[in-house]
């Protein structure tokens, strides 16, 4: 345990509720009626909206401060939800809110744009608020309960969690963007907070480089070692359990946007609030906090120089900016707000004139369906954010525009620029770069509009916020019941899969294409299984391999593959190629590792009766189950400490009577990237049921694909429940690839 998280509490009693999210706003506010009695209402957010019919349906609780300072109120209930609210005082809210989570962790893990600041005393609040945010959550959670945290408020409460409560299934999200090691390093309290983090079972993150940035600070701070999304971490009481770390890009209720949008009073409004404007050939529209990450600085820069040169003109075009006040009481965004309306105020004028204004600024919040008729009356979207975890406002932009119109140019230092890749992307910090981008977004013809539009919506409405938490709590609790049958997201990434030029097939065989029985000798591929690999052996570009924790020659016996498959035993020790023998390439260094254990342990074992030693492709078993228990545990004890001492390095795992030794430790993972290389697929399929797959998955990339059998946490996209759906999951990817492959002849012929 480190400094920055005493114990919660030694013992907790249970609560009652099944789920519990925390975050530090709950998702009410408060208001205080005209009879001075307490009322809530809900504060709209994407995050209610996704949890909403989940923690009804789980017997759900959320535990937040309810933003009101110096005030006790009793749980409540809330539509179906239970609220538990955490008091907080005004010095804490000094300290631990405007302070530390919002004057040093916010301008630090946004690259610094704002100078950080660090006090010894925010820090002290941080984490006396965090702990009574987990003692909180801790009373709430049932026995074996997950308990969702979010945001860098809050980050720990995960480790004060586990240190409280081991039973709980622990779940944290990252909402901002998290910093490389070189900027991370910084902060003075840098160990305390990735400690805090890992008592996690699952950290999210926004993008696949924020979880890249973290993993690295792990290796670099506390040397655990990590594979991918995985880290093994060991708890000061020396357990160790695996942690992953893995970006879940949070989205926005899709559907509840473009319903507003569909509204005729709020179209309605669009239209009244382009005539109010003038009715001008082109309305652009920035919608941000005020903040000086959001980068509308840049953007009113760039806008003010092309009314400058004359390539905008006051009479065709305006910008709308939307600047919803934030934080007003941190020095720097005190600052911020004078800049910026200084700005505007020089804009507007140098270039308004009597009958059209240049910006038309709103230090101001409006309703849900107001910023919608916005987003409609808009032509131009401007999001020219300098960092940012995701940008919502993006993603809303995309869902409102049914008519399929409107352009988005969006900043790449922006999490959404992963995925809307159709927008315009700029980088803010490159003035004429962003001018280009904004001229073409002005002069974009229609049909490059709408194709491009299209293709956002398609991304904001596949993956919307509820996909986005039923990801997340997924890969937290291993998808407990999983459903029979191929699930249809799962059918459609097996089509475009089937359409990659080259591709691999990689499977685990026990738990994967045959049950798993009681004998291992007696294991067999359930139907079908026989015939679906047949076929995509068959298939040009199709490459098929049996990966195991097997031995090769077992995997052999009870898999009888086809000619063409490739195999990997002994979770990548062994392996058979294209060719008929069995590769184990020993380095000289590791041979001669092993003739030292064989030594070591032949001088062990020759004495004593009923001791024996068992050859593995890369190392040695001692076992004693026939010696008598005092010369069996002596010669264990024995052999630990002298290979302990001569040769280290090796890989040491314990079983009953048993003691093994490898000189090359590999993993499935290790299998599969061999794999890929031996067959330079284009994509990979991995499928597998064990928590040794995991190593598997965690080497996948994006475009490949995932299927985890049974439930469990995994790092696999897909899950189905048993081996006969991955029988009819290999039929429909050799069917798929017959389609494909008889679509890409007829193009080919038709092109001739
Ligand atoms: C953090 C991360 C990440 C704004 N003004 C009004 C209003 N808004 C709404 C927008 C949007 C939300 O506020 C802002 O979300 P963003 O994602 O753009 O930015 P942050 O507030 O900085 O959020 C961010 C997010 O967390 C989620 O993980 O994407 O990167 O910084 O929904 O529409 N809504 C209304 N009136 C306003 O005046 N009704």
């Amino acid at each position: 345990m480190t400094e920055a998280s005493p114990a919660v509490r030694t013992t907790v009693r249970h609560g009652a509720f099944s789920l519990v999210v925390v975050s530090n706003r709950l998702p009410v506010d408060h208001e205080t009626a005209a009879d001075g009695s307490d009322n809530w209402r809900t504060s709209p957010g994407g995050l209610v909206t996704a949890l909403e019919p989940l923690m009804r349906s789980s017997d759900g609780a959320w535990v937040g401060w309810p933003g009101v300072a110096d005030r006790d109120f009793e749980p409540f209930e809330y539509d179906g939800i239970s609220i538990l609210p955490v008091r907080l005082s005004k010095q804490d809210l000094e300290r631990y809110y405007e302070g530390f989570s919002n004057d040093t962790l916010w301008p630090l893990y946004h690259d610094v744009i704002a100078p950080p600041s660090y006090h010894r005393e925010w820090w002290e609040s941080y984490v006396a608020v965090n702990r009574r945010f987990a003692e909180a959550a801790a009373s709430a959670a049932a026995t074996g309960a997950t308990v969702w945290v979010q945001d860098y408020q809050l980050q720990l409460v995960p480790r004060m969690l586990r240190d409280a409560r081991p039973d709980l299934v622990i779940g944290f999200f990252n909402h901002i963007p998290f910093p490389p090691y070189g900027i991370y390093s910084q902060l003075p309290w840098r160990k305390q907070i990735i400690d805090g983090l890992l008592g996690a079972d699952l950290i999210g993150f926004q993008r696949v480089a924020d979880a890249g940035n973290f993993t690295r600070a792990v290796r670099r701070l506390q040397g655990f070692p990590t594979r991918g999304s995985a880290i093994d971490v060991t708890d000061s009481n020396g357990n160790s359990r695996r942690v992953i770390a893995k970006h879940f890009p949070i989205s926005i209720d899709s559907a509840g946007f473009e319903e507003i949008a569909k509204r005729p009073e709020v179209q309605e409004r669009a239209r009244q609030i382009r005539e109010d404007l003038g009715n001008p050939k082109t309305v652009m529209l920035g919608v941000d906090r005020l903040d000086y990450t959001k980068g509308i600085g840049h953007r009113i820069k760039a806008y003010g120089e092309l009314l400058q040169e004359g390539r905008l003109d006051v009479e065709d075009v305006i910008l709308v900016q939307v600047a919803s006040p934030s934080r007003e009481r941190v020095a720097a965004y005190m600052t911020l707000r004078d800049e910026i309306e200084l700005a505007v105020g020089r804009l507007n004028g140098d270039y308004s004139t009597i009958s059209h204004m240049a910006i038309s600024y709103h230090h101001q919040g409006y309703p849900r369906e107001e910023m919608v008729a916005l987003y409609l009356a808009a032509d131009v979207m401007l999001v020219t954010a300098l960092r940012d975890g995701m940008n919502l406002v993006a993603k809303e932009y995309c869902a409102v525009r049914f008519d399929a119109d409107g352009v988005l140019v969006l900043s790449e230092f922006a999490g959404a620029s992963d995925e809307l890749r159709q927008a315009i992307r700029i980088n803010p910090h490159d003035i004429d770069g962003l001018k280009d981008a904004i001229m073409l977004a002005v002069e974009m013809p229609k049909r490059e509009r709408t194709r491009r539009m299209r293709a956002l919506r398609r991304k904001v409405f596949d993956n919307d916020v509820s996909a986005w938490s039923a990801t997340f709590l997924d890969t937290l609790t291993g998808g407990a019941a999983v459903q029979a049958g191929v699930p249809e997201n799962l059918v459609s990434g097996l089509r475009e899969l089937a359409a990659e030029e080259t591709l691999l097939v990689a499977l685990d065989f026990d738990g994967v294409l045959a049950p798993l029985v009681d004998k291992p000798e007696d294991a067999r591929a359930v139907d079908g299984v026989r015939e679906a690999v047949g076929r995509l052996v068959e298939s040009p570009g199709v490459r098929v391999a049996f990966v195991s924790g097997r031995a090769l020659e077992s995997l052999r016996h009870v898999a009888d593959p086809e000619a063409g498959v490739l195999l990997a035993g002994s979770h990548g020790i062994e392996v058979q190629l294209d060719t008929p023998e069995i590769q184990l390439d020993l380095l000289p260094a590791e041979l001669e590792q092993l003739e030292t254990l064989t030594r070591v342990l032949d001088r062990i074992s020759g004495p004593v009766e009923g001791i024996w030693i068992e050859r593995k492709p890369a190392g040695l078993a001692l076992h004693t189950r026939l010696a008598t228990v005092q010369e069996g545990q002596a010669a264990l004890r024995e052999a630990r400490d002298q290979v302990g001492e001569i040769l280290p390095e090796l890989t040491i795992r314990e079983g009953k009577n048993v003691l093994e030794f490898s000189v090359r430790s590999s993993t499935k993972g290790d299998a599969l990237t061999r794999l890929r290389e031996h067959t330079g697929a284009g994509a990979v399929f991995y499928s597998g049921d064990d928590v040794t797959d995991e190593d598997a998955f965690s080497v996948l990339v994006d475009g490949d694909l995932g299927l985890k059998v049974g439930p469990g946490a995994s790092l696999a996209g897909y899950r189905v429940r048993s081996p006969e759906e991955v029988s009819q999951v290999l039929g429909l990817l050799a069917d798929f690839r017959g389609a494909a492959l008889a679509r890409h002849d007829d193009e080919t012929i038709s092109g001739q």
